[in-house]
């Protein structure tokens, strides 16, 4: 007998009817996004074909150089989030200032990564999106732990929306057939222990002296290494199969590198909602007051075993 499958669309609309008093302004906004991830997904998959390959020229606000899709996501992202009428600002990070949405009363900010891994795009390398809400009113700096919702898009082999609403993680894979995300990975849970670990070790030269020593100590307890730079494609093997993540303070940058409001803390969120554990100076980073919103944390995260013997 046929058995339906929920739609990402269904899904977010049961699980809005649970809220006493919801209004539909959260199925908007997330139909948004799920809106845009398909846009960009199609961008992605005809990159090859089409003239939107290489760099504009330009660098963000982080000195980075901006590759054209880096601009068109943004630019897509920016564009219908500002029109659905449920947002009051986005942060992204090719954005120097919050994008305040004058036009419409939206009582969400949303805080972007509209593609993560972008150094990988010229070689067909996994891509990304990371997206992370709040309410309006602890404005635009707040502590990850007040996130609504967050989750990432991993343009893969498949297409994968994962995204948490502060409880339970769920993840959709786009049929490309019938042009929906249909609900593949219910509850995802975290595996608690896996011999991987995913490091720039390039940079081991500029870590410190400890954590050098437990990147030995792994090795010989026979860790294999798997990096690919970018955040969202490491993220979801994690979640998938378990091991750890580390991009930690160096000395050339003693903060990391990775964007606590863009990039650390959705993805922080979501990995403790799937069982995991989370890390940046000395506890999650999830209880950081931001003091603007382009600061960076050191990170790592992992399964709860792997991460009680790191720490
Ligand atoms: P991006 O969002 O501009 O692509 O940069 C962030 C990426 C992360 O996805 C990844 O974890 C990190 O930068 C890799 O950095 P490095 O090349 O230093 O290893
Ligand atoms: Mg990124």
């Amino acid at each position: 007998m046929y058995k339906s499958v929920p739609t990402l669309t269904d899904f977010i609309l049961q699980e809005e009817r649970k809220i006493k008093n919801a209004t539909g302004s959260f199925t908007i906004l997330l139909t948004q996004i799920e809106n845009a991830a398909k846009i960009i997904n199609s961008h992605i998959r005809a990159s090859g074909l089409a003239d939107i390959l290489g760099k504009t020229g330009t660098t963000n606000v982080y000195q980075e150089e901006v590759q054209k899709l880096d601009k068109f996501c943004n630019d897509l992202l920016v564009n219908t989030l500002s029109t659905s009428g449920q947002v009051y600002a986005i942060i992204s990070e090719e954005l120097e200032k919050p994008h305040m949405v004058k036009e419409y009363k939206g009582e969400y900010i949303v805080a972007l990564d509209p593609l993560d891994g972008s150094s990988g795009i010229d070689s067909n390398s996994v891509l990304g999106t990371i997206f992370s809400i709040y309410h309006k009113k602890g404005g635009v700096l707040q502590q990850g732990k007040n996130q609504v919702a967050a989750g990432y898009i991993v343009y893969g082999a498949s297409t994968m929306f994962v995204y948490t609403f502060g409880r339970d993680v769920n993840g959709f894979t786009l049929d490309p057939a019938i042009g929906s995300f249909l609900l593949s990975h219910e509850n995802i849970r975290m595996p608690e222990y896996a011999k991987t670990y995913a490091t720039n070790e390039g940079n081991s030269l500029e870590f410190d002296e400890e954590l050098n020593s437990y990147l030995s100590k792994i090795k010989k307890e026979g860790y294999k290494l798997r990096y690919s730079g970018c955040l969202v494609a490491e993220t979801h093997r994690i979640v998938m199969q378990g091991g750890i993540f580390l991009y930690p303070a160096t000395s050339k940058l003693p903060s990391g590198k990775l964007r606590l409001l863009l990039e650390v803390n959705p993805i922080a969120f979501l990995v403790e909602q799937a069982g995991g554990v989370s890390y940046a100076v000395d506890s999650s980073p999830l209880s950081i007051a931001p003091k603007s919103i382009s600061d960076r944390s050191p990170f790592c995260f992992g399964g709860k075993k792997n991460m009680e013997e790191l720490i």
